[in-house]
């Protein structure tokens, strides 16, 4: 008996949401059943019991009448929550070491830059000044996790190690060694005072939609060796009011930003961010989905579903992540 069709839906755009890439690596994985790259036409519908998905247009999902679960192919599920024809099956989203790993490479690479002066130091280089200045340790400087789910939790540890004062921040209480953790919006004020870098890694939900705003930046902690508290977003653009970034980098209630993900994807040319020299911006890649490794994890999800198991990864849906 041939098994249920799993249907991709990919609206990407860039190199690694390839559409013809997904498809060749999901054929290798999942040899047992039809792989249909949608658009496409001469297939029935109500034969597809699966979708792995990126961004598929709003009302798309609703054609597959027999559908049993849609596999988001990254770790946010925002784009999907929009959708209010979204089919009422489970949702599972991505939670992979390999995207994990990539995301705790870029929280500690722009940690570092902040705290080493690099802004300062690539400045003075192009300047061809040579002026050093005075270099703190690490455990001079407090970093705040917003989100200490998966990718939180990973960067966290890595923080700690290298020797940063690590605190964290999420929406039920939780116990990590050696992060000083606060949860809630009734502790979000004691986390942010003692906050000298904000990492951002909260995933885009009704809660959190425009959190990243002037009122927050303002209760950072402010007397640490940076000078003025620094910025690193790699959660989702609409968490952020970038007119407040903006002005904030300006009147200095901020030192600097790092971004990866902003409220318009690809970044409009007229945007100040481009070229403001506070910010280090990056086309959101901070963690990049490696088509090998998560059509392998929905093939391994799959087979266990058909084998009595259960799914991993579910969304909840009435939390939106
Ligand atoms: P998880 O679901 O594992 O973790 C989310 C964390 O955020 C949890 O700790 C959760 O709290 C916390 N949280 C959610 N809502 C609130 C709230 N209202 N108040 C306080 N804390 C809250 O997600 P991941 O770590 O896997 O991913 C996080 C986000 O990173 C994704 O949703 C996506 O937007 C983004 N991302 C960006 C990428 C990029 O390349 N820029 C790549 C991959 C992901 P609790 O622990 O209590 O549940
Ligand atoms: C994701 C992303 O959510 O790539 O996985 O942003």
């Amino acid at each position: 008996m041939t098994k249920g069709a799993l249907a991709l839906l990919i609206h990407g755009g860039t190199d690694n949401w390839s559409p013809d890439r997904w498809k060749a690596r999901f054929a290798e994985v999942c040899r047992d059943r039809p792989v249909v790259l949608m658009p496409a036409t001469g297939f029935d519908p109500a034969e597809v019991t699966y979708a792995a998905v990126w961004k598929p247009a709003p009302g798309e999902l609703a054609a597959f009448a027999n559908l049993k679960v849609i596999f988001n192919l990254g770790a946010g599920v925002d784009a999907l929550m929009a959708d209010p024809t979204l089919p009422d099956v489970p949702l599972v989203r991505v939670a992979v070491d390999d995207l994990t790993n990539r995301m705790m490479e870029y929280v500690v690479l722009h940690v570092l830059m902040h705290h080493r002066q690099e802004l300062y130091l690539r400045a003075s280089q192009e300047a061809k000044r040579w002026a050093p200045k005075y270099q703190w340790p690490a455990s001079a400087l407090s970093v705040g996790i917003m989100g200490l789910g998966t990718l939180g939790m990973r960067a966290a540890e890595m923080l700690r190690g290298i020797g940063f004062r690590v605190v964290g921040w999420s929406r039920s209480a939780r116990q990590v060694e050696g992060v000083e953790c606060f949860a809630g919006s009734g502790e979000l004020e004691a986390f942010l005072r003692r906050t000298d870098i904000l990492v951002c890694l909260l995933p885009l939900t009704p809660d959190t939609r425009g959190i990243l705003n002037r009122e927050l930046f303002a209760k950072l902690h402010r007397s640490s060796p940076l000078g003025a508290p620094v910025l690193i977003n790699a959660g989702r653009g609409a968490l952020q009011n970038e007119a407040d970034i903006l002005a904030c980098l300006d009147d200095g209630t901020l030192g600097a930003a790092s971004l990866d993900v902003f409220v318009q994807e690809p970044l409009p040319l007229s945007s100040p961010f481009w070229s403001h020299p506070k910010v280090v911006l990056t086309p959101h890649n901070a963690a990049d989905t490696d088509p090998d490794e998560i059509s392998k994890y929905v093939a391994r999800q799959i087979a266990q579903l058909e084998a009595g198991g259960a799914l991993e990864n579910v969304v909840d849906r009435g939390r939106g992540y």
